[in-house]
């Protein structure tokens, strides 16, 4: 490779190194949550929610009280615990024999109070500086409770109360918030508020991990993952220029096709628009005809044939010096530049064209 070129200051060959040095970083990110609450209070149906993923059974009656999981999204990584200061699992014992210490942070669940217990696991968590984050789910049967015994009360007004009734009751404790969660509505409530305050307090490449795995169930979120998704682009576009130079069969230009697609196939996972993805959202009945469209969709991006035409379709646009203007690289323009540009191009069609995909499963959750 010529190695006259320079990016942002630094040789090409350093630059390639750094941003290789940056996807593994990523790649290899893991985060460690748990979930502890009594059997029956939606602790598995929340971790589903969370990833957006079918991935723990719900609605199962667990007869023995255990530690379960990990149940796993790619890093991301949640433990189901049983609540504190039970019998089989007193108080004194129960941080050492959950091993708290080696989560990345734990959610409390309940589905209508707390107790002394529970207290006294969040003060313990403050003194070992863990972020606990305590959740009230099912808050959707809270507010149809809520009306039927008040007809005259809003939803505003349920919920008011029943955050005051848990506030009140935890008062004397420092924790990182109280969320009102129906597993339900999952762009409604609190989820997404929660799920940022989750992200904001991890390191950065833990939050980008965790970021790319969750549920979109705000604008915000939606936001966020964008910015992680235009990184997979660039540390492709690095990799495809790197990896050099397998001609593409009837172009005269070379690209790295096993990165575009393994590109691709990243950026419709972290927009939600992957098969187990379309899974979780077919339960949800008012989003039946947008996950139709979605199953055709991902077939454009993942597909040799597909993304083979899609390129002959963008080279005449994105010819010759134009890739400079693309990939800020300064020097000789070579193929290992096109074959970057030309995966840079692409991948930003797809984050542009995942991120209109998934807008539209976020207004059509939250009509
Ligand atoms: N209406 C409603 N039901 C929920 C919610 N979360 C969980 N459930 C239901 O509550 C039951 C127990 O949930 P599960 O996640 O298995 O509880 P776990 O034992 O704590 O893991 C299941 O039938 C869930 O469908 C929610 O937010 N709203
Ligand atoms: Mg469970």
């Amino acid at each position: 490779m010529e190695n006259t070129a320079e990016v942002k200051g630094i040789s090409f060959e350093e630059y390639i190194l750094k941003m290789k040095r940056e996807f593994d970083e990523f790649n290899n990110a893991t985060v460690k949550c748990a979930m502890i609450g009594q059997s029956g209070s939606g602790k598995s149906t929340l971790i589903n929610t969370i990833f957006g993923e079918n991935i723990c059974n719900t609605g199962t009656v667990e007869t023995t009280l255990k530690k379960s999981g990990p149940f796993e999204k790619d890093g991301v990584s949640f433990f189901d615990l049983p609540g504190c200061g039970t019998v089989k699992f007193p108080k004194e014992t129960y941080i050492e024999e959950m091993d708290l210490k080696s989560f990345d942070f734990i959610i409390l669940v309940t589905a209508n109070r707390f107790y002394e217990n529970d207290l006294f696991l969040i003060q313990e968590m403050d003194k070992i500086k863990k972020p606990i984050y305590i959740v009230r789910t099912k808050i959707d049967q809270a507010i149809n409770e809520g009306e039927f015994n008040h007809p005259k009360k809003s939803e505003y007004e349920v919920l008011s109360e029943c955050l005051y009734d848990l506030e009140k009751y935890l008062t004397t404790v420092s924790h990182f918030g109280i969320y009102l969660i129906s597993a339900r509505q999952p762009s409604k409530f609190d989820l997404g508020k929660l799920l940022l305050n989750i992200s904001k307090n991890l390191t950065n490449v833990k939050k980008q991990k965790f970021i790319a795995e969750i549920f979109i169930s705000n604008e915000e979120i939606l936001k966020a993952k964008r910015e992680i998704a235009e990184k997979i682009v660039n540390w492709s576009s690095v990799l495809s220029g790197a990896n050099g130079l397998n001609p593409i069969p009837g172009l005269d230009i070379a690209a790295d096709l096993g990165v575009i697609i393994s590109m691709n196939k990243k950026i419709l996972k972290i927009f939600g628009l992957d098969e187990d993805s379309i899974k979780f959202l077919e339960k949800f009945g008012t989003l039946a005809g947008t996950v139709l469209s979605i199953k055709g969709f991902a077939a454009q991006f993942l597909s040799k044939e597909l993304v083979v035409l899609s390129l002959k379709k963008y080279i005449p646009q994105i010819a010759g010096k134009q890739f400079a203007k693309f990939f800020p690289i300064v020097g000789q323009i070579t193929s290992v530049i096109i074959s970057a540009g030309l995966t840079k191009y692409l991948g930003t069609v797809t984050v542009n064209s995942c991120e209109i995909q998934a807008k539209e499963i976020l207004n059509d959750l939250t009509k």
